[in-house]
């Protein structure tokens, strides 16, 4: 090697190396979470994926939501996993084969072309999708974006009022842990104990090859998912009274900051936008009266069956935060709460994490049991600035991009080491880094 004409590589910067996460993870028209963990498209990750993609291409960020919405079922519901066909059906469990959306949900319209799974997971994507409009207007208006968008995304948000309120106060509920997205939860111990696990005999497990058992749900968790999906699926996925149905706070909280973001759309297209940002107001207002513990100060899961709030403290339970309507005294706890004991952040945690420091279950290695991740604490982010505290939402940014970094882009990470945990690599980590940067 010349020395005078070829000097030594310098490290990529954070910036370069999130794109080179997001390029690796890239299949031609979606983003897998983790080449080996996860290799289809999930739901919810390319939402926040194409929120961090809109600052590398808008052209792939509209791509990433198109080929989501493509799979939309004729019900409205966005499934949850779209499965890459050219992937082989052991790469992932459950497969397409354990689904079998295209015979089991015929009548609610399951695509038939393509196989997904049918459970759902949260509505971040008319929020994602107005992101990505105004990443670069231009290109959106001249490809149609948001008027293909608009209709689909308006379907989605419909089933989920209708069809998943379950509950009766006009809120949606999640039938399955997998669809909240925090998959082994404390919060779904208590309802999840009322079901009998599917014997572990009787499927196998294909995230072990790739992640450590500690840090992964337990075989007894995987036989009782496997059972309410079962169930769901003989019952051809149609929504009604299940062994499980949970209204939760990030996933409504997520659903009213879509809508808000389903208004802006609407007006960019020439309509009018008040009746959904009325909607979003009374659904503002009935998760305070459902869901808001003043004695915790903060949101608490209701559990639909047995009629009671959950006890637990999860992460969930702090993202209404988002809401920039939230009133002023919820707002404040909320920070509060955030800061105090039970989160630990700019004291003794380095990210918020997934669940209760003090709580029983509290596990800061196992998955959604303790570990923090970079989905809820952007969310956290945008709610601290959303409510004018700045510093705290400074402070919580240079800690989010420092760990993302030192961790290689780690799928989750001990709260108060920042020791990476799970898959490195991981698409939403990378994506939400890339929108700090901006
Ligand atoms: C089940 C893809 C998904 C995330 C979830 C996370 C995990 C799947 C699994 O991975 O769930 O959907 O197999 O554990 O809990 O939030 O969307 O990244």
């Amino acid at each position: 090697r010349d020395i005078a004409y070829d000097p030594p590589p310098t490290a990529d910067s954070p910036h370069v190396r999130a794109a080179k996460v997001l390029e690796a993870n890239w299949t031609g028209a979606s983003t897998v979470p983790s080449r080996g963990l996860y290799p289809h498209q999930w739901s919810w990750d390319s939402a926040f994926i194409a929120i961090g993609l809109r600052h590398l291409s808008p052209l792939r960020a509209q791509t990433e939501l198109e080929t989501l919405l493509d799979a939309q079922w004729g019900d409205g519901r966005i499934p949850h996993i779209v499965f890459n066909p050219s992937v082989p059906l052991d790469a992932y469990f459950p497969s397409p084969d354990f689904w079998r959306s295209s015979t089991a949900g015929r009548t609610t319209g399951a695509p038939r072309t393509v196989q997904t799974s049918g459970i759902v997971q949260p509505p971040v994507h008319a929020l994602a999708a107005w992101l990505v409009h105004r990443a670069d207007p231009g290109l959106s208006r001249a490809r149609g974006f948001l008027a293909r968008m608009y209709p689909r995304l308006a379907a989605w948000h419909r089933y989920l009022l209708h069809r998943r309120d379950l509950g009766g106060a006009g809120l949606a509920s999640v039938v399955h842990p997998w669809e909240q997205g925090m998959d082994n939860s404390p919060c779904w111990d208590a309802p999840l104990s009322r079901v009998t696990p599917a014997p572990a005999r009787s499927f196998r497990r294909a995230d072990l090859a790739h992640g450590a058992p500690e840090d992964r749900p337990t075989d007894l968790d995987y036989g009782r998912y496997v059972r309410l999906a079962t169930e769901y699926r003989d019952r051809g996925y149609v929504d009604g009274p299940g062994q499980f149905a949970v209204e939760d706070p990030a996933f409504n909280a997520l659903l009213i900051a879509s809508e808000h973001a389903l208004a802006g759309i609407a007006t960019e297209l020439g309509a009018t936008g008040t009746a959904r940002h009325a909607r979003a107001e009374r659904l503002t207002a009935a998760l305070i009266d459902r869901m808001w513990d003043p004695a915790r100060e903060m949101f608490l899961c209701h559990d639909v069956r047995s009629g009671r709030l959950i006890a637990e403290r999860s992460v969930a339970g702090l993202i209404p935060l988002l809401l920039p309507t939230l009133p002023r005294d919820i707002a404040t706890a909320l920070v509060r709460t955030a800061h105090g004991p039970h989160f630990g952040l700019g004291a003794t945690t380095r990210l918020a994490p997934s669940y209760d420091l003090l709580g029983e279950a509290f596990d800061p290695h196992r998955y959604w049991r303790g570990p923090a991740w970079f989905n809820t604490n952007w969310l956290l982010e945008r709610g601290l600035r959303t409510h004018g505290e700045r510093n705290r939402a400074d402070a919580l940014r240079a800690a989010m991009l420092d760990l993302a970094a030192a961790s290689d882009f780690a799928e989750y990470v001990d709260p108060y080491t920042g020791e990476a945990c799970g898959a490195t690599g991981f698409g939403w980590t990378a994506a939400l880094t890339l929108d700090l940067l901006h």
